[in-house]
């Protein structure tokens, strides 16, 4: 027997809730907490401050060397309501990944979606199916599924990024597949521009019109790199015709109508100096990293300061109110593109 044993003071009953759980069986009208009104959260709220991280990921450097742990050298942040998982809610894995000058992350492939967002520096350039892109503050970066990738830091500046995947729900379906890349140590030239923004990059709304340049359709953007000079641009655009000091931009396919990939949706807002956001809540997990700025985030119950280079984590359902000093620019990454495929998606602003 190895399912859970029912109790009961009924002589009758407890011995049929024996025998049941010696066939491996359970009795609902027991059950409490299985269909519930709304959401039943483990994952909690969390702040992870800039400083914390940038100290521990240093100390990591001086202390592990890269080819321990999967050729890479990265913190998960690990979200206290999820019983010691490295994940940081229970949809997505954040990490902050350190990588000193001189050292190459070797190849690898995982059908595991991710993305890095560039909170600080540049200097490392990452190659994605042979394409080297260069990495630098607030660009996005994305890794998709099956890609092989590899991380240079040919400079002699370290250097330290927010990596996100979609790594619980991979593992909740029983679908992670691993692949070690061929091993070449040899560093390749970057071109300042990679081949993917040379293609899908040049503008908004212009891509390449001969078939060839769609050689298979992909699930995923074929642009790999958003640069933060568009980003920026985009966000001073939108906030000029705003008059509520917020402004959102979501990363989306240039090729078609839809996010990054099919698991992550990638957005960036930017909430004027003095502005309180209205407050909203969504099905799904959020993990948002503050590039610039500073504030306060309310989520559910709680207030934390936030200040650049820290992240937090938006519980599914929680509350979400943002109250910036200075201006905020904040990176969100999300799941919502899974709740949408499956009509799970709902979200509601929320009078404060
Ligand atoms: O950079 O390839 O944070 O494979 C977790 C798994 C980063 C990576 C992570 C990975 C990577
Ligand atoms: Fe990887």
């Amino acid at each position: 027997m190895s399912t859970t044993r029912y109790r009961s003071d009924d002589d009758d009953l407890d011995g049929f809730y024996r025998d049941i759980a010696e066939h491996d069986l359970q009795p609902l009208w027991e059950m409490r907490g299985l269909l519930t009104p709304t959401p039943t959260v483990k994952t909690l709220p969390h702040r992870w401050t800039a400083g914390d991280l940038q100290k521990l990921a240093q100390r990591s450097g001086e202390l592990v060397p890269i080819d321990r742990g999967g050729d890479r050298r990265v913190l998960a942040l690990a979200n206290p309501g999820l019983a010691g998982a490295p994940y940081v809610s229970s949809t997505l894995w954040a990490a902050v990944q350190f990588l000193q000058g001189g050292e190459v992350a070797p190849a690898h492939r995982h059908s595991p979606s991710a993305l890095r967002f560039i909170l600080d520096g540049d200097g490392v350039y990452t190659v994605l199916d042979g394409d080297p892109v260069t990495m630098a503050r607030g660009d996005l970066v994305l890794t998709p599924a099956w890609a092989f990738h590899e991380h240079h830091n040919p400079g002699s500046q370290s250097m330290m990024w927010l990596d996100v995947l979609d790594l619980p729900v991979v593992a909740g379906l029983d679908a992670v597949f691993f692949e070690a890349g061929p091993s070449e140590d040899a560093d390749r030239s970057t071109a300042p521009r990679s081949s993917s923004e040379r293609r899908y990059g040049q503008g908004a709304g212009l891509v390449p019109a001969n078939g060839s340049a769609h050689p298979h359709e992909r699930a995923h953007s074929p642009l790999m790199v958003y640069r933060w000079a568009e980003t920026d641009a985009a966000l001073t655009a939108l906030l000029e015709l705003s008059d509520t000091g917020d402004a959102q931009l979501r990363f989306r396919d240039p090729t078609r109508d839809r996010d990054v990939m099919p698991t992550l949706r990638c957005e960036m807002r930017r909430t004027t100096a003095g502005t309180r956001t209205v407050t909203d809540r969504q099905t799904g997990s959020r993990v948002c990293a503050v590039l610039d700025g500073s504030g306060t985030v309310d989520i559910a119950d709680r207030t934390y300061t936030i200040a650049e280079g820290d992240i937090f984590v938006v519980p599914s359902w929680a509350t979400h109110t943002l109250c910036a000093t200075t201006a905020l620019d904040i990176f969100t990454t999300s799941d919502a593109p899974i709740l949408e495929a499956l009509s799970l998606y709902r979200s509601e602003q929320v009078a404060p």
